[in-house]
C-alpha cells in the first residue's frame, strides 16, 4: 500500500480500531499519534482497544531498523537525530524519533529543546517526532515502546531512532529494543568517560565522541584513545567488532561515516539472522519483565489489595508493623486468593 504523508485526519468520530488500523496504514500522522496516546494509556479500557488495534495490524516483516541513541544529558543525541534523520530522507528512508524524557513525566523543558534541535526534520513530511514520557521506568524507555515502534513500523517508517538518556547501567535496557545501539560521549577522558558504567559501554554497538570540533579536538582525541584501549576487552556474541569514532554533529562532521556504520551493523545482524533471533528474545525478555509489573498492577487494583495495601502502609507510617512483616501479610493474602477455586 502507497503512504501518503499528507493524508487528511479522519473525522475524531469515527476513532475506533478499524479507523485507526486505517488511518495509520494510509499514512495519517494524527491518526499515529491518537493510536501512540492509546498504547501509552494506563487504564484498562485503553488497554483493551491497544491490544485489539496492534492484533488487528499485520505482523512486522522485520524490514526495518531500530536504532537506538543514548548517552547522558547534553551530549548531542537531538542534534545528531537530526542529522542522521536528513540524510536518511534525502536517501528515500521515512523516519520515526521517539524521544524519551525520563526526567519529566509531563513533557518538560527538554522536550521542547529537542523539538527545536531537530527542527528541519520535524518539518520533513517523512519524519514522524514523537516525544513521550518514559513514566518512571528503569532504562528511561516507557513501557509501550514495543508498540510504539509496531505502529510507527505499521505506518510505513523503516528507520525508528530511539533517542534516551543514558542515566546509568539500568539505561542497557536500550538493549531490549532496537537492533543496533549508539553510545555517545563526550571528549575528555576523566570523569566524563568514567562516569559511562561499564555494563552500559560492554553492549554498545558503536561509540561515538561527539563535539569534536573547536578547543575541544584534542581531548576528543583523548577519549577516543581512550575508548579503543577498553574496547578490545568486549565483543558481541554474534561477531559484531564495536568500532568507536569522533564526530561533530554540530558541524555535521563524521555524520555520515557513523550513519555508514549504523547500516552496517543491522545488515550484519540482518543477513547473519541475528536481527530476527534478536528481536524473538527482545520478546521473550518484554514478557517475562512485563507480566511481573502487570500482575501488580492489577492486583492493586482490586479494591481488597488496594485497601489491604493503604491499611499496611499506614501502620508501617505509625511504626506498628515493619515493611517485612507488611510484606508477609500481603504475600499470604496473594496466596488465599490464588488458591481459591474460581
Ligand atoms: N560544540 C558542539 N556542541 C554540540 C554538538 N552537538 C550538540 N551540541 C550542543 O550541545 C547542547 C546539547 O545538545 P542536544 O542535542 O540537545 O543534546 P541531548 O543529548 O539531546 O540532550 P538531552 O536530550 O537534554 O539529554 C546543545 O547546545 C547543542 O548545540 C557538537 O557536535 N559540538
Ligand atoms: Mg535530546
Amino acid at each position: 500500500m502507497s503512504i501518503n504523508p499528507n493524508a487528511k485526519s479522519l473525522p475524531r468520530a469515527s476513532l475506533d480500531v478499524k479507523s485507526l488500523v486505517r488511518g495509520i496504514q494510509i499514512g495519517d500522522r494524527s491518526m499515529l499519534s491518537q493510536a501512540i496516546t492509546l498504547v501509552e494509556s494506563r487504564k484498562i479500557a485503553d488497554r483493551a482497544i491497544a491490544r485489539k488495534l496492534i492484533e488487528s495490524l499485520p505482523k512486522n516483516k522485520n524490514t526495518s531498523f531500530r536504532i537506538g541513541i543514548t548517552g547522558n544529558p547534553g551530549v548531542g543525541k537531538s542534534t545528531l537525530i537530526e542529522r542522521l534523520g536528513n540524510i536518511y530522507i534525502q536517501s528515500g528512508h521515512r523516519i520515526a524519533v521517539l524521544a524519551f524524557d525520563p526526567s519529566s513525566p509531563n513533557s518538560g523543558g527538554s522536550i521542547l529543546g529537542d523539538k527545536t534541535r531537530m527542527e528541519k526534520l520535524s518539518k520533513e513530511n517523512n519524519a514522524f517526532i514523537r516525544p513521550s514520557s518514559s513514566s518512571g521506568q528503569l532504562g528511561g524507555i516507557g513501557n509501550s515502546t514495543r508498540e510504539i515502534i509496531h505502529l510507527c513500523e505499521s505506518a510505513g517508517y523503516d528507520r525508528i531512532i530511539i533517542e534516551t538518556v543514558g542515566v546509568g547501567q539500568n539505561e542497557i535496557a536500550i538493549n531490549n529494543f532496537v537492533d543496533c545501539f549508539v553510545l555517545m560521549a563526550l571528549p575528555g577522558a576523566g570523569d566524563e568517560i568514567q562516569g559511562i558504567k561499564r555494563g552500559i559501554l560492554e553492549s554498545a554497538d558503536i561509540l561515538a565522541v561527539n563535539k569534536a570540533d573547536g578547543e575541544q579536538i584534542n581531548l576528543a582525541k583523548i577519549a577516543l584513545g581512550f575508548l579503543k584501549n577498553v574496547l578490545h576487552l568486549f565483543s558481541h556474541e554474534d561477531g559484531w567488532l564495536v568500532p568507536a569514532i569522533s564526530i561533530s554533529a554540530r558541524e555535521n562532521k563524521g555524520v555520515d561515516h557513523l550513519l555508514e556504520l549504523i547500516e552496517k551493523c543491522c545488515r550484519h545482524r540482518m543477513h547473519g539472522g541475528y536481527l530476527d533471533f534478536n528481536r524473538k528474545k527482545q520478546n521473550e525478555i518484554a514478557f517475562d519483565k512485563n507480566w511481573r509489573s502487570h500482575i501488580a498492577n492489577e492486583l492493586i487494583q482490586e479494591k481488597h489489595f488496594h485497601e489491604l495495601n493503604k491499611s499496611l502502609k499506614e501502620k508501617i507510617v505509625k511504626g506498628d508493623i515493619t515493611p517485612e512483616k507488611a510484606l508477609d501479610i500481603f504475600i499470604q493474602e496473594f496466596r488465599e486468593i490464588i488458591k481459591t477455586p474460581r
